[in-house]
């Protein structure tokens, strides 16, 4: 059996599914997938309809008015049930993941694992809803707050993460007692459709509600933009482009419902006079290169001081210069292709507008041909001499280009180049320097949402809570307290006492 047989795939799969049923629409057109391995056609899925959206909303709905009731533990209980499903699939899972979006094998399979553990840390999390019990400043009164479930969680994902980002929303969504619908990327919904056939027999076996876990493909209008302006979804997590996000939130706050944004990254490394350039090298060619530069915590800048410049410039091409490249299939390769030509073309025209600004390109450069490069998909990294004000440096490109910056002076001359930028996702510092690294993460330091040291900027443990600062929108997912995101508090003052004393020491006889 091929593991698109194994997950449940056919050559035309439907677009739409409540937790247990699959809609029937046809009539909608339908969405070819063509691999960016091999440039040859995967499977096609038909579009949803708005019918199909509204009765996906109208069982979610109904799903929570269940769900909600259903004491938090037991709910954890269940996303056990679906972590260890996703065990029995991963190998399968991970394969479709590398062949539908083109990261490598490893990343897939890596992609995997992380819902596997965002699983387990819900398990765990659905006993821990804390909230805090204060002092009342009234006699026999008690006040604290507690978190209640949301209703329904829109989880609106990108192609880059085509599964492990739906997990960090949906598991945390549904130990906190909401219900979801997520609409995958239009480029990615094979891996969306696989992972609903997973979760159907866990749905079946412990007699849940249908509308649980929902799932939706369909065109921007029925869909994604109905969503957004939908007030019977509370709650819309959105990782995509700032351009995405900025539209969706827009939609969101008009009618005053709640958006996790997870937007762009524009992520940086300094490099100190007193980094390990043993750990630096390959951390930096690991996050610049790492999915062919398509992960939003993808290092883009690297911000070196000009004692050290030339050394590493000279490691960095030729790091650069042994990365393998081709099918992501085989586990020899570094980096396979971008998810479609039209990243090709964004690559192509962020090498020429760089070229106008005035830099200069070290290596790489160019789109692959030839066998086992026919996609069209495939290019050369590139590293290339940058200043950091140009507007092409200041722009996510989501394409593995690296820009080499030269800073003069000490560490605060290079945070304030790491943080002049509009995006504030990732950020990182290699400097064995005590004084350096608290810099860097002091109050005056980096002004991202991930700050490291000694390591590069992506491959985030799920334990961490997710997300950045200024365009990249503020939202946090995954660990840490980000399951409150996914609730709503509520404050309670309770008097057992027999009179009625007011707060503030009013007093209001009558
Ligand atoms: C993303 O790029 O959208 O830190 C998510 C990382 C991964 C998640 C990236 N754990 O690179």
């Amino acid at each position: 059996m091929t593991f698109m047989e194994k997950l449940g795939l056919n050559d035309i799969n439907q677009g739409a599914s409540t937790g247990l049923n699959w809609n029937n629409t046809r009539d909608q057109g339908i969405l070819d997938i063509v691999s960016p391995a091999d440039g040859k056609k995967i499977a096609s899925v038909y579009l949803a309809s708005q019918a199909d959206y509204d009765n996906i909303i109208d069982q979610a709905g109904k799903a929570f008015i269940q769900w909600r009731k259903v004491p938090a533990p037991q709910r954890g209980e269940v996303v056990r049930q679906i972590g260890n499903a996703l065990r029995e699939y991963k190998a399968d899972l991970g394969a479709l993941v590398s062949c539908e979006m083109g990261k490598s094998l490893q990343e897939g399979l890596g992609e995997v694992q992380e819902m596997i553990d965002i699983c387990d840390f819900a398990v765990g999390q659905s006993r821990q809803l804390y909230g805090f019990t204060m002092h009342s400043e009234r006699p026999d009164h008690r006040l604290y707050d507690h978190y209640q479930p949301l209703g329904i969680v829109g989880i609106i994902t990108a192609f880059n993460f085509p599964v492990a980002v739906w997990s960090w929303n949906a598991m945390m969504a549904a130990v906190c007692g909401d219900t979801n619908v997520w609409k995958p990327s239009s480029k990615t919904p094979l891996t969306a459709i696989a992972i609903q056939n997973i979760l159907k027999p866990v749905i079946r076996e412990n007699k849940l509600p249908e509308g649980l876990f929902n799932m939706i493909v369909g065109r921007g209008s029925n869909v994604g933009e109905g969503m957004l302006n939908d007030k019977r979804v509370p709650l819309i997590s959105i990782t995509g482009s700032t351009r995405v996000g900025r539209h969706g939130a827009e939609c969101i706050a008009k009618r005053f419902g709640k958006s996790i944004l997870e937007l762009g990254g524009n992520n940086a490394i300094i490099l100190t006079p007193e980094a390990n350039l043993k750990l630096a090298v390959p951390g930096i060619v690991f996050s610049a290169v790492g999915t062919a530069g398509q992960r939003c915590t993808t290092t883009r800048r690297v911000i070196v001081h000009e004692s050290i410049y030339d050394q590493v410039k000279n490691l960095l091409v030729k790091a650069y210069e042994s990365v393998k490249i081709g099918t992501p299939m085989d586990e020899a390769n570094h980096m396979g292709p971008l998810i479609d030509t039209g990243a090709v073309g964004d690559y192509k025209n962020a090498l020429e507008r760089l070229k106008k600004e005035g830099g200069t390109v070290l290596t790489g450069g160019t789109v692959l041909e030839g066998e086992g490069y026919e996609s069209g998909c495939y290019v050369t990294p590139v590293i290339a001499e940058a200043e950091n004000h140009y507007e092409i440096v200041k722009e996510e490109t989501f394409v593995p280009i690296l820009y080499l910056i030269k800073y003069k002076g000490d560490v605060a001359a290079a945070i304030a180049l790491n943080n002049d930028v509009d995006q504030g996702l990732s950020s990182a510092i290699f400097t064995d320097n005590l004084q350096e690294a608290e810099a860097f993460l002091s109050a005056a330091g980096s002004d991202c949402g991930i700050a490291n040291v000694n390591i590069g900027t992506s491959g985030a443990e799920i334990g961490g809570a997710f997300g950045g600062e200024k365009e990249t929108g503020g939202g946090r997912e995954s660990g840490s307290d980000a399951w409150k995101g996914y609730m709503r508090r509520q404050t309670t003052t309770i008097n057992y006492g027999k009179g009625l004393p007011l707060a503030q020491g009013i007093k209001f006889d009558i």
